[in-house]
């Protein structure tokens, strides 16, 4: 006889915590734990809901409602007090309940009552991760349409269909997946570039409040700071960095800017997408030339911020690398509109199909890179079947 227990709520007070309960062993747990009010028996049958305490022999540790949802599944609707919750949990575990976190206990318990398939499982614990609405959304057309469909679709002609064909189809699939990597998990922007030309002011315009400190000192910015914002069906994560001048940091009483800068670099290197913001009302070379190694494989766009200023920039003698400009004023909120477009479009978002087949676990991302190589139909099929069915 085993059960386990779970929370399943967000970490963090709240005004109800719910802790799911499952086993053969979990309705005898659950009547020796739990008081029902005003009843002598708890009536815990699929579908019933009953009021009353839970208690460690004599003492009450709170009121709460269980739900049984499914033969041998129980729900503990207790208050959100993270104190309470952990009491509960403890209890439990005294009596011999495996704790287990929530996608461990959804990845035991929905294939035994749900008989749903793991690519439905998958998307079940991701969906409450994806950090915008149309991620939910992207994750959910998987389960009857997207990638399960494409695969009922492969299963269906595994006879006719050649295996160049299933090469073609994956390509595809993994293409349209990192753009939707990118809708579900959420995108990184460093916002980069020489000192002084209004990165910080940036990051404070779309985020929609003063996060970085703002001055016409340079070097104001000398560790990372970031801020979370929506554009479109992104959800950004915005990192304004310290102004890259690699002379300026080179002198030897400079390690503070020194170390300032690597770090500035290195969150260039973990970003999606780099906002490089230029100063467009100045002459004269920004950024010296290994900057462009630095963002050689990356999304770049080219900010030419202080648009509301004479422009001196002159953009045609920008490398190749930064070809693609929006000028904006981050200080009066101009042309912000056409950044956020220029954003979307960069990573590819804009037109996204939403019921387009992708992966969106490394699993299946693993299994589908095996089957663009795949040899033979034989070793089609069973990664196929290994990607509809096999273990997360
Ligand atoms: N005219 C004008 N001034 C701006 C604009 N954006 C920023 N500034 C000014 O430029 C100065 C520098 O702005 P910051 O946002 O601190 O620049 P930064 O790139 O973060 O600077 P560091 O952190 O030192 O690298 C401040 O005085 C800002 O008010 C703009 O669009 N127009
Ligand atoms: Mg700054």
């Amino acid at each position: 006889m085993t059960a386990f227990a779970a929370v399943m709520t967000g970490k963090g007070t709240g005004a109800i915590s719910t802790i799911q309960v499952f086993g053969d062993a979990a309705g005898t747990i659950i009547k020796k734990i739990f008081k029902p009010a005003g009843k002598k028996q708890a009536i815990l049958q699929p579908g019933a809901i009953c009021l009353g305490t839970i208690v460690d022999g004599s003492e009450t540790i709170d009121e709460v409602i269980i739900g049984c949802e499914e033969p041998n599944t129980f729900a503990i609707h207790c208050h959100g007090n993270p104190l309470i919750v952990e009491m509960i949990m403890q209890l439990l575990q005294q009596q011999s309940v495996t704790l287990l976190t929530a996608d461990q206990l959804l990845t035991k318990t929905l294939p035994v009552q749900k008989h749903i398939n793991t690519i439905e499982l998958e998307a079940r614990l991701t969906q409450d991760k994806a950090r915008t609405l149309q991620g939910t959304k992207i994750v959910a057309n998987q389960i009857d349409g997207g990638l399960s469909k494409k695969i009922a679709e492969w299963l269906n002609n595994i006879n006719t269909i050649s295996v160049g064909q299933f090469s073609a189809d994956v390509g595809r699939i993994l293409k349209n997946s990192r753009t939707a990597k990118l809708i579900i998990t959420g995108c990184k922007a460093a916002i980069a570039g020489p000192p002084n030309t209004g990165k910080s002011t940036l990051l404070n315009c779309l985020a929609g409040r003063q996060k970085a400190i703002v001055t016409d000192i340079k070097g104001t910015t000398r560790d990372w700071v970031s801020a979370r914002c929506k554009i479109g069906p992104l959800s950004i994560e915005l990192i304004d960095t310290a102004g890259l001048d690699e002379e300026f940091a080179a002198a030897p009483e400079r390690v503070v800017e020194k170390a300032s800068q690597q770090k500035s670099v290195e969150i260039l290197e973990q970003a999606d997408l780099v906002l490089l913001v230029l100063d467009n009302s100045t002459t004269g070379d920004q950024l010296d030339d290994r900057f462009g190694e630095k963002i050689a494989d990356k999304k770049v766009l080219t900010v030419l911020n202080k648009s509301d200023l004479s422009a001196k920039l002159d953009t045609h003698k920008l490398p190749q690398i930064l070809a693609d400009t929006v000028q904006i004023s981050a200080k009066f909120g101009t042309g912000i509109e056409n950044l956020t477009e220029k954003i979307q479009q960069l990573t590819g978002v804009t037109d996204f199909d939403l019921h387009a087949a992708v992966c969106f676990t490394h699993r299946q991302e693993n299994l589908l890179k095996q089957l663009k190589n795949a040899e033979s139909k034989q070793q089609a099929a069973s990664i196929i079947s290994e990607l509809l069915n096999g273990q997360m």
